[in-house]
């Protein structure tokens, strides 16, 4: 085996870990490298993870590395390579004797794991190490994360990934396409149902949609809404939220940014904005991304954005910059 990874997994307890986990060390996602894991859950439910390291050793990975589970995220972090920060507070539950319901509770309870965390990885994280946040809000989480981690060596990201592949999806139907075909789908913005999904500059068979998809109304009244609601429509059916679709955007992201992009190509994910494309510096906002070479992850800053796509990101952006209002009181 060439080399090791060691990856820290949030909400290692949670429906979307009990699908993510096993294929971070199926040799898949990291290829040969060995991969050592270290879960992390609440105190409340820490002991389940037992029973998952059982079913790990008992699937015989043989690129699996060292299993460990905690508690303590200080500990957990480090030396790590990479951090899929799952866990978080969902609407709905009580917490402290309130019934969280308001966003605004929700930025504020996450926000204050997240400072933590933040800090831990920071401290201890690889100078180097890669931070996709997948626990909701996710980008807004990104951001206090990032700030709490005072690093800019380290890379942290929210995913988009998902709304990415479920575009991906809603294209192929519309023309027709095989999946493997539609490339560069780009989601700008936060992951909410604000987000705006490009269906100009997506390409499918290496043409762009705004030149093979001429359906303006399909795209406003059908296209749009369809991504942007995906996430509730499966809580609707199901009774929960995406778990499977869901690390298997996790595992999409992490193999994004393990190997360098095609040549022209792109992948979404949302990271801290430098200004690109108008958006307030620092904002972690949906954009295309590369990896490069050397490993390095940037915005591709070539795509054209439309009026009616800049007006909606626009909503997007203004978006984020709400929460981010909501949360300054844990900003350094
Ligand atoms: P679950 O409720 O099944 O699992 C979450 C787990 O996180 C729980 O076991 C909980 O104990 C743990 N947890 C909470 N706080 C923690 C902390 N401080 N440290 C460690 N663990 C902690 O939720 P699941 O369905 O797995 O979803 C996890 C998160 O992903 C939610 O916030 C959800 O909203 C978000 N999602 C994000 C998506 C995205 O595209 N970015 C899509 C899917 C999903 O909705």
């Amino acid at each position: 085996m060439s080399s090791s990874v060691k990856v820290v997994v949030t909400g290692a307890a949670g429906q979307i870990a009990y699908s993510l986990i096993p294929r971070l060390v199926d040799g898949r996602t990291f290829g040969n490298k060995k991969v050592d894991l270290t879960l992390v859950e609440i105190p409340q439910v820490v002991d389940k993870l037992k029973g998952l390291v059982m079913e790990l050793e008992d699937s015989y990975f043989p690129n699996m590395g060292e299993v460990n589970y905690t508690d303590n995220f200080k500990e957990a972090s480090k030396d790590g390579d990479w951090f899929l920060l799952v866990g978080s507070i969902p609407r709905g539950i009580v917490y402290n004797g309130k019934k969280i319901e308001e966003r605004s509770d929700l930025l504020s309870i996450n926000g204050g794991i997240f400072v933590d965390q933040g800090k831990a990885i920071g401290e201890h994280g690889k100078d180097d190490a890669k931070i996709l946040v997948v626990g909701n809000p996710a980008n807004t989480n990104a951001f206090i994360g990032k700030n709490a981690a005072n690093k800019d060596s380290q890379l942290w990201m929210a995913m988009t990934m998902l709304d990415s592949n479920r575009a991906k999806s809603v294209i192929s139907k519309k023309t027709n396409t095989n999946i493997s075909e539609i490339t560069n789908m780009i989601i700008w913005g936060n992951h909410s149902p604000t987000m705006y999904p490009d269906s100009e500059n997506v390409l499918i068979n290496g043409e762009t949609g705004s030149s093979l998809i001429n359906d303006m109304s399909w795209i406003e009244s059908e296209f749009i809404p369809s991504v942007q609601q995906r996430g509730k429509a499966v809580i609707d059916a199901r009774g929960a939220s995406s778990a499977t679709s869901a690390a298997k955007a996790a595992i999409d992201t992490v193999v994004a940014c393990e190997n360098p992009t095609p040549s022209g190509g792109c992948f979404s994910a949302a990271i801290a904005s430098d200004g690109s494309y108008g958006v307030p510096e620092g904002l972690i906002c949906g954009y295309p991304l590369m990896t490069l070479a050397d490993g390095t992850v940037e915005i591709k800053r070539d795509i054209t954005l439309s009026d009616f796509a800049k007006s909606k990101f626009q909503i997007s952006i203004d978006e984020l910059l709400e929460e981010k209002e909501a949360v300054k009181h844990l900003m350094k």
